[in-house]
């Protein structure tokens, strides 16, 4: 129902009611449906509570006999002055709690403790103490109620408990947790905050300056845990990978269909950014790379500050994060819609390397020997087209490796070196040939990378990324058509005419 027709129909209601002496049902029944539209405006989808509760079960699982694992939330950054960038969870505290805020901590306990009260627990999380002035200011915050009812944890409480609340660390044989961040803001006055819970954790379990080398204290196995959990995805977690990914073929989808030279990097970085967010994808995994010609041979290019595209190949590496997990998807598309010879014999090699990559994988399969079919396959074509005279230079315009893991990062945490059902990972080699390269001058300039991302399966593999074209001709196919966007058109600014006019 139509918010407004739903307003005023309660709102009739509600008259009628007065009349009808029922007055305190209709407050009732209007509160109630106001309730309701707080739930109805938000996304619907996100991780349920039975999810990482069933997460922190697996952990317990694995953890040995006698030992706590403790997990910190993400440190604040400055943008500018007193300006934060963006937050982003620690992916291991959202994995294990679906909590979002900065300044908290998880405990959990390998077996059930006792607290003074008698009552028995295996997982504490201390969060950010809800105060109404703060949150007017920086955003709603959950609240150790909120905490319990929303992420259904029994024992919550807000982060100034920490310092004074009883844990005996010194019982354990093992104290598991990740490296600290190294440069943790502090602020003075809050004695909850990330910077404080830290040392008030390193107090307590009397963990020194130097703690990689004491096997009690842990953070192999908290890297090893943790891999072994989030390399096979769950249902749940499917579930958003699978749009993320499909989210952004949609971005390249449409951008495919607008591109022309003269169109600057930065306005295609915009555009698969804006279609991100048009079907809800909050973030990206990783900044969006969006590079033609040379800018397309630097790997992890992310300035996107070319002007005018020319004539050349655009090679677009943008990853959609749909509530937390993000995608990993590449295409390299010529700006005028048609390949030349060139473009499309180094892109075909990429295509063919790909290809070879995608027929080893399944449950089983070693990751190693994706890497290396792709590579003998760029190998064999640099040498037949006279770009590399020895196979054993092919590093030269292949310097990275095929493939890696996605979720919660987009270079996933890992634990196998072998390929399980359940794992998701991108393929992704390419060919880059920056100007000045030591090779005929027309392949200068071009620089190709295809990057899908792919399921393990029992014996084989699902493209989730099939949504966008991969195939040269249907590439131009695809920017052969119309987009909604192609009229898009805003006026020209007009501080350019008072240019030095102060
Ligand atoms: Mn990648």
């Amino acid at each position: 129902m139509k918010k407004a027709i739903l307003v005023y129909s309660i709102t009739t209601f509600m008259f009628t009611a007065v009349f009808h002496k029922t007055f305190s049902l209709a407050l009732f029944l209007f509160l109630f449906s106001l309730g309701s539209f707080a739930q109805d405006d938000r996304p619907s989808d996100y991780l349920s509570k039975e999810f990482h509760a069933g997460r922190r079960a697996a952990l317990r699982e694995l953890m040995p006999d006698n030992s706590v694992m403790v997990v910190f939330a993400y440190p604040t950054r400055t943008f500018s002055n007193d300006v934060d960038y963006f937050y982003h969870q620690n992916p291991d505290m959202y994995y294990f709690s679906g909590y979002k805020e900065p300044h908290s901590v998880l405990l959990m306990f390998k077996a059930k403790q006792t607290d003074a009260a008698g009552n028995a627990y295996d997982e504490i999380l201390f969060v950010q103490k809800r105060n109404a002035k703060a949150e007017q200011w920086t955003g709603r915050r959950l609240g150790d109620e909120g905490a319990k009812s929303k992420l259904g944890f029994k024992a919550v409480f807000n982060g100034e408990e920490f310092q004074k609340f009883n844990i005996d660390f010194a019982k354990f044989d093992k104290i598991i947790f990740d490296r600290f961040p190294v440069d943790i803001p502090v602020s003075k006055n809050d004695s909850a905050d990330l910077y404080h819970l830290v040392q008030q954790f390193r107090e307590k379990a009397a963990i020194p300056d130097d703690y990689s080398k004491d096997t009690r204290l842990d953070t192999k196995l908290y890297r090893e845990l943790t891999g072994r959990l989030r390399e096979i995805k769950t249902g749940e977690e499917m579930d958003l990978i699978r749009k993320a990914v499909e989210i952004s073929c949609q971005g390249q989808n449409e951008v495919m269909k607008t591109l022309r030279p003269g169109m600057s990097e930065l306005e295609i970085q915009g555009l698969h950014e804006y279609v991100h967010k048009k079907y809800g994808a909050e973030e990206v995994g990783y900044g969006s790379i969006v590079g033609a010609g040379d800018d397309g041979c630097i790997l992890h290019y992310m300035e996107n500050t070319k002007t005018k595209i020319g004539n050349e190949m655009l090679l677009m590496d943008v990853g959609a994060e749909y509530h937390g997990y993000t995608a990993d998807v590449t295409r390299t598309v010529p700006a005028s819609g048609k390949f030349s010879t060139e473009d499309k014999q180094i892109y075909q090699l990429v295509y063919d390397a790909q290809e070879a990559a995608f027929k080893i994988l399944k449950d089983g399969a070693q990751w190693s020997d994706a890497g290396a079919a792709a590579k003998e396959v760029i190998a064999e074509g640099l040498l037949k087209l006279g770009i590399i005279k020895d196979k054993k230079d092919v590093g030269k315009y292949y310097p990275h490796g095929l493939s890696h893991h996605i979720g919660l990062d987009v270079h996933d945490r890992v634990y196998s070196s072998t390929l399980k059902k359940g794992m998701v990972i991108t393929i992704e080699p390419g060919i880059y040939i920056p100007s000045g390269s030591d090779c005929d001058k027309k392949w200068w300039g071009i620089g190709v990378r295809i990057e899908d991302d792919a399921l393990i399966r029992e014996n084989g593999y699902e493209l989730l990324s099939s949504f966008a074209p991969r195939k040269p001709e249907d590439i131009e196919k695809m920017m052969a058509q119309n987009s909604v966007i192609d009229n898009f058109k805003l006026p020209p600014l007009q501080s350019a005419e008072k240019k030095k006019a102060f």
